[in-house]
């Protein structure tokens, strides 16, 4: 039987989205871009907390090639990232290949007729030449273990699966979590709350958010005349990869910078919170970089209102009506909040499962072995496949650096194998593990490393105590490489 698709893509967010359009632009038109959720956008879809937004600057967290000169802000709140997303995907003529609510449970190499097979939940199996996965870093939602939560009797809402038509006002309600999704939240959810108790774990370094209104006469400017936006967007892009490479890659070399920001959040803090016990809870004993960094506002200044306290003390378990700490203590509420992120390593590399040459298992594979890719994108034994959520991808601090790197990788290598009229491409054994051994020694220098990240607890670890999410290389290098890697690193046939 005849294959039936050019291509699969796993996930219509950016990251996919990006994908399909260098496909199409490359010729491979017959696409199927299969979406577990109900709608595209990934995560701008899937998150619709109150006080979602961006905290990389909208001029640079777009694609650079459909710049949006009606961002509202300097950092946009998240359903302009969801309406943003929806007229890429028309403009980009990509809906007609979208299905969703398809949930894909994995896919594997049929090595007789080279090409793919990929088991969709319910539905007869699909069959393509490519397979690529955009099924995002942040995409399988923790739900904590945390003993006796089942019998919670009042409403209980993850971050991701935010319930609009509930109402907090009035409520006693639990946030778990401080990471960058509870800076967000928490904010908002004291307003509107009787009483509000966070449990912390782990505490955040924040720094201010210079956020503003882009007023309309500069959206009317960024319209008119489209080379001013781009220029905003090298400037806050050039900002960004300072701090990337001198704060987070070369922390051994320039140590002030993160000890800069780590100061600023403290004197950010003393400025918010008069009660130094209060100070002393909020601030982190790690380096600043270790984790995800966070910008509010209004953070800090949230656990001063009387209505809300601030817990340190460890959970013990959750009961019908409250959540009990390890003294024993019980904290009444109704409504508990889990802001409690995700899961990476365990279930997301790779969120599916996929089999490759000879029976390879990537998921074993990567765990067996060490998580690897290279340039973050194909994976030896795994013929025809492109994986964009993997090890050392993500480039840079915007999502959008490492969708356009990755969408060069692929203009690169599938306009060779029009060139050679071939259908099949493998990386080698050798280009991998030479991408490998660099990505080892740039990370030493890092803050991952050099640093003080033992009691972080930051997702950019794994099991193996390997950071290995980010790209150890400036932007500048992922996408001179995306664009002259040595063909001799895959073969194609
Ligand atoms: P994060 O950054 O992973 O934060 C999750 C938070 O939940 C973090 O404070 C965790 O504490 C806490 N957590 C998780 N499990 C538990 C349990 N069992 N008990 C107590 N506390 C717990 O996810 P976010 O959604 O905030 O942010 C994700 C990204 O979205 C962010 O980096 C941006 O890129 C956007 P811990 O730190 O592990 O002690």
């Amino acid at each position: 039987m005849a294959v039936q698709y050019d291509a699969v893509v796993v996930g219509a967010g950016f990251g996919g989205m990006g994908a399909a359009i260098q496909l199409k632009r490359l010729g491979l038109n017959n696409l199927a871009i299969l979406e577990r959720e109900d709608d595209l956008g990934g995560t701008w879809h899937v998150n619709r907390y109150p006080g979602l937004a961006v905290d990389i600057a909208s001029v640079t967290y777009s694609y650079s090639f459909e710049p949006n000169p009606h961002w509202s802000r300097l950092f946009a709140p998240g359903a302009e990232l969801k309406k943003y997303a929806d007229h890429v995907a028309d403009k980009y003529d990509l809906r007609r290949h979208m299905t969703f609510g398809a949930v894909v449970n994995g896919a594997r190499w049929e090595e007789d007729e080279a090409h793919w097979v990929v088991s969709v939940e319910g539905q007869p199996e699909i069959t393509a030449t490519y397979l690529l996965t955009a099924t995002g870093f942040l995409s399988q939602p923790h739900r904590p273990d945390i003993s006796g939560i089942d019998e919670f009797a009042g409403k209980i809402i993850h971050t991701t699966a935010w319930d609009d038509s509930y109402d907090l006002a009035g409520t006693k309600t639990a946030i778990i979590g401080t990471g960058a999704t509870a800076v967000q939240l928490i904010p908002e959810v004291a307003r509107q709350a009787a009483d509000l108790t966070v449990y912390q774990r782990t505490p955040i370094w924040v720094v201010p958010k210079l956020d503003v209104p882009i007023p309309s006469a500069v959206q009317k400017l960024f319209s008119r005349i489209p080379l001013t936006q781009r220029i905003a967007r090298a400037v806050s892009s050039g900002i960004l990869e300072m701090i990337m490479v001198s704060a987070v890659l070369h922390y051994k070399q320039v140590k002030l910078l993160n000890k800069g920001a780590a100061a600023a959040s403290r004197a950010f803090l003393r400025s918010q919170v008069r009660d130094a016990a209060l100070r002393k809870q909020l601030t982190p004993d790690y380096d600043f970089g270790c984790k995800r960094p966070t910008f509010s506002n209004s953070y800090f200044r949230t656990f001063t209102k009387r209505n809300v306290h601030l817990e340190t003390t460890s959970i013990d378990h959750i009961a019908a009506d409250g959540i009990v700490t390890v003294d024993g203590r019980k904290t009444e509420i109704d409504t508990l909040v889990l802001a409690t992120g995700f899961n990476l390593w365990d279930v997301n590399f790779p969120a599916i499962e996929v089999i490759g040459r000879e029976g390879r298992n990537l998921g074993k594979w990567w765990r067996d072995n060490r998580f690897q890719a290279y340039e973050g994108v194909s994976v030896p034994h795994f013929p025809n496949f492109l994986t964009l959520a993997s090890p050392y991808s993500y480039s840079g601090l915007s999502y959008f650096t490492t969708i356009e790197s990755q969408m060069q990788h692929i203009e690169r290598l599938f306009g060779e194998l029009k060139r050679r009229g071939a259908d099949t491409f493998e990386v080698t054994e050798a280009a991998n593990t030479e991408f490998l051994d660099r990505m080892t020694e740039n990370l030493a220098d890092s803050v991952f490393y050099g640093g003080s990240c033992q009691t972080a607890r930051s997702y950019y670890f794994n099991q193996h105590g390997e950071a290995a999410i980010l790209r150890p290389t400036s932007t500048r290098n992922a996408f001179v490489e995306a664009k002259r890697f040595p063909l001799e690193a895959y073969s194609i046939s």
